[in-house]
């Protein structure tokens, strides 16, 4: 019978391992090119990931505008996060931005604008 247990006890530990260890590897990175400029962009962008499913955690670096995401790759597609970018009001990557999210951008986060918050 301690046999038995023991056994059971095992089984469960390797199930939960086996639980965990997906989960990790559910986790993935996307670098997206885009077209923000200033440190408004990043705080505009950032938040709008943040409501997003699947999304764990968005970065963007405003010298480079590449903006890193952390995903669940069950709940989310690269596709889908470059949509939630363009639907920001930002390019990513070939995605173009939305046009009705960039109308509603700030004057100095359009494409070409000198934003005076940029050092
Ligand atoms: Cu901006």
């Amino acid at each position: 019978m301690k046999k038995l247990k023991a056994i059971l006890l095992s089984g469960i530990f390797l199930l939960v391992l086996s639980i965990n260890t997906t989960k990790a590897q559910d986790v993935a990175e996307l670098k997206i090119k885009t077209s923000a400029i200033c440190d408004m962009c990043k705080e505009t962008m950032e938040k709008h990931m943040a409501f997003e499913k699947g999304v764990k955690k968005s970065s963007l670096d405003v010298d480079s505008k590449i903006l890193t995401v952390t995903y669940n790759l069950t709940k989310i597609t690269p596709e889908q996060i470059r949509a939630a970018v363009s639907k920001s009001g930002y390019d990513a990557d070939d995605v173009p931005a939305n046009a009705k999210a960039y109308k509603k951008l700030d004057a100095c986060c359009k494409k070409g604008a000198v934003c005076n918050d940029k050092k």
